[in-house]
């Protein structure tokens, strides 16, 4: 996969870039990055790329021309079909697992980071395919949000992770937040590991797994198990318990 990030802050990628498993991925060309400086795409003697907001207020806004001249320069003789174009924005759709999914499946993407108060609503319009933000908070820059897209989007390519760390167990893969997981010693400080994971039976373990992830995801995400099918045994766990807990 390649993907290009349009940036005005390129060194904040350096190292997130060079370690774990992106680097992995880089090194054995799974992934391939391009890093661009949007003010390489200005025209003027002070490298322009931002200016006052039509209609007064406070605030600084990114310039469409060199964004769009990046962007086409990128897109010049590749087959961009229907390569997606990510602006990331607080006002974009909320990141999910879904998403990640969708988007590890293209083989090349653009992530556009915009700054200050905003960005030209020209580049929403007519450049970006996609708008995303990474959670209902506010950051100064879309560079750690493309950062958290790389990083999730990287681990769900195939091949990049080994299968000792599959994807699959993943919280979020399968719309439950994942079980406990324990390892040695057996007991640290005379806390235990649940005796049924020493137990060998794996059908029960599975069995336990499953219902801890249910049990912990209406604790703490209840709004997630709206889109999960539970069975009837799967959903008596859940009632049982909050029997258990009044
Ligand atoms: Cl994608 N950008 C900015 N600036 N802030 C954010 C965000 C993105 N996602 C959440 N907050």
């Amino acid at each position: 996969m390649r993907i290009d990030i349009l940036c005005l802050f390129p060194d904040m990628f350096i190292s997130p870039f060079e370690q774990s498993i992106i680097k992995r991925a880089k090194e054995s060309n799974l992934l391939n990055i391009v890093i661009h400086d949007i003010r390489d795409y200005t025209h003027d003697s002070h490298h322009t790329v931002d200016d006052y907001p039509y209609g007064g207020g406070p605030g600084m806004v990114l310039k469409p021309e060199p964004i769009f001249e990046l962007a086409e320069t990128i897109q010049h003789g590749v087959d961009t079909g229907d390569m997606p174009v990510v602006l990331l924005t607080p006002q974009g759709k909320l990141l999910t697992q879904k998403i990640v999914r969708d988007l590890a499946l293209q083989p090349h993407l653009m992530l556009i980071c915009g700054h200050y108060e905003g960005i030209d609503e020209r580049v929403h319009e007519h450049l970006a395919t996609d708008e995303i933000s990474i959670g209902d908070y506010v950051l100064s820059g879309g560079e750690l949000a493309a950062m958290v897209m790389v990083d999730a989007i990287t681990r769900l390519i195939p091949g990049v992770l080994g299968s000792e760390e599959s994807a699959k167990d993943d919280s979020h893969s399968n719309g439950l937040l994942e079980y406990p997981q324990y390892t040695r010693p057996e007991t640290y400080r005379s806390w235990s590991v649940p005796s049924i994971l020493l137990s060998g039976n794996h059908e029960k373990i599975a069995q336990w797994r499953k219902r801890q992830s249910i049990l912990r995801t209406a604790t703490r995400r209840p709004e997630m198990l709206q889109q999960v099918i539970l069975s009837c045994e799967e959903k008596s766990w859940i009632s049982e318990r909050s029997l258990n807990q009044n």
